[in-house]
C-alpha cells in the first residue's frame, strides 16, 4: 500500500456499525505517525518518547473493584459515554518524564464523547503545530486548546523555565489530564521555537463546484428509547450510498447540528474550515481538517484526492462514538 498524504499525527480504531463505542473503548485504537524525515530541518523534536511524546486522551469508568466498565444509560446515548477518570495511553495517573527544552506533544483525542479545553496548569502558552491533516505554517500559541474526539492536535511546550505544569481540562471546572516532570537526564535537543514549520496553506477558496447541506439529526425518538439518530433526517444504511463525489473536485459542506454539538468527521479527505457560525475558524481550525466540532453551523471546503468505490465507501459521521453508532453516519464514493 503507499502512504499518500502529508506528514501527519494519525489514528485507527474498529468501525463496527454499532460496536464502535464498546470496541474503542475496550482498546481496540492506535496511533500512527505519518513521517518524511524533515522534522530537523523544521526545527521539530522529534526523538521518540523523550522529547516526541504521543498522548491518547481517553475517559474511562471504573466500579469499585477497579474493573473498567461500560455500560451506557440513556443520557449516554444522548450525549454520549463519560469516564470518572482520565488514561493517559491507557495509563492511569502517570507522569510524563520531559527534558528541560521545547518538547513536542502529539494529542489524541480517542474518548468516546468527551470534549477537552486543554491549558497549562501555569498557563503557558502551548504553540499548535499541526492539526489532524498535518503542519500549520508556523506555530500558534494558544491559552486553551479545544480537542474534539476523533481529532489530533501537536504541540509545543517549553519546559525549560520553572515547574513543570500540568496538563488540565475545562478552565471553569479543571480536572487534571496528566502531569509532567523535568528530567535532567533527558537531552534537550531542541531549546527554542522555530519560526516556520510547514508550507503555505493552500486557499481552496473559489474552487468549490458543489455545495452540500448536511444535517446532524437527533430527533425526540431516542427519548424512548433510541432511534433519531441520523444524517439528513436518514439514519445509517450500510446498503445505501449516500452520495457520489468527483474524484479531484472541491466541495463546500455546510453542516448543521441539532441539540448538542457533534464532532463531524469525514473520511478519505482532508478540509479546511471556513467559518464557523459565520465567523473565521478558529486557530485549532486553521489548518487541515478531518474532524471538526458543529456547534450550530459550520462550512468546510473539501478536496476530493482518493477514490472510493461502491465496494469500499467513504464515511462521515460524528464522532460522538455512541451517536456514531445510533445512526449519525452515512457514506458516498469518490469517483
Ligand atoms: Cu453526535
Amino acid at each position: 500500500m503507499q502512504v499518500n498524504q502529508d506528514p501527519a499525527t494519525i489514528w485507527y480504531h474498529s468501525h463496527i456499525h454499532e460496536r464502535t463505542a464498546q470496541q474503542v473503548y475496550n482498546g481496540l485504537a492506535g496511533v500512527i505517525h505519518v513521517t518524511d524525515g524533515k522534522d530537523d530541518d523544521r526545527g521539530l523534536p522529534s526523538a521518540y518518547g523523550i522529547d516526541d511524546l504521543t498522548l491518547v486522551l481517553q475517559d474511562r469508568s471504573f466500579d469499585r473493584s477497579g474493573r473498567m466498565v461500560y455500560e451506557p444509560s440513556m443520557m449516554d446515548r444522548m450525549h454520549g459515554f463519560h469516564g470518572n477518570r482520565m488514561l493517559i495511553n491507557g495509563q492511569s495517573g502517570a507522569v510524563a518524564a520531559v527534558p528541560k527544552g521545547i518538547v513536542r506533544l502529539r494529542l489524541l483525542n480517542g474518548s468516546n464523547a468527551r470534549i477537552y479545553n486543554l491549558f497549562l496548569s501555569d498557563n503557558r502558552p502551548m504553540h499548535l503545530v499541526a492539526t489532524d491533516g498535518g503542519f500549520l505554517p508556523q506555530p500558534v500559541a494558544l491559552k486553551v486548546l479545544h480537542l474534539e474526539p476523533g481529532a489530533r492536535a501537536e504541540i509545543l511546550v517549553d519546559f525549560s523555565v520553572a515547574e513543570a505544569p500540568v496538563l488540565m481540562s475545562d478552565p471553569e471546572q479543571a480536572y487534571g489530564v496528566l502531569a509532567f516532570a523535568v528530567d535532567e537526564t533527558l537531552s534537550a535537543r531542541i531549546t527554542s521555537l522555530p519560526d516556520k514549520i510547514g508550507s503555505r496553506l493552500e486557499d481552496l477558496t473559489g474552487l468549490d463546484t458543489k455545495t452540500r447541506q448536511i444535517s446532524l439529526d437527533m430527533g425526540m425518538g431516542m427519548m424512548m428509547g433510541g432511534g433519531g439518530f441520523a444524517i439528513n433526517g436518514k439514519p445509517f444504511d450500510m446498503d445505501r450510498i449516500d452520495f457520489n463525489v468527483a474524484l479531484g473536485s472541491v466541495e463546500r459542506w455546510i453542516i448543521r447540528s441539532s441539540m448538542v454539538a457533534h464532532p463531524f468527521h469525514v473520511h478519505g479527505v482532508q478540509f479546511r474550515v471556513l467559518s464557523e457560525d459565520g465567523s473565521p475558524p478558529r486557530p485549532e481550525n486553521s489548518g487541515w481538517k478531518d474532524t471538526v466540532l458543529v456547534p450550530g453551523e459550520t462550512e468546510i471546503l473539501a478536496r476530493f484526492e482518493h477514490p472510493a468505490t461502491k465496494e469500499k465507501p467513504f464515511m462521515f459521521h460524528c464522532h460522538i462514538l455512541e451517536h456514531e453508532d445510533a445512526g449519525m453516519m452515512a457514506q458516498f464514493t469518490v469517483s
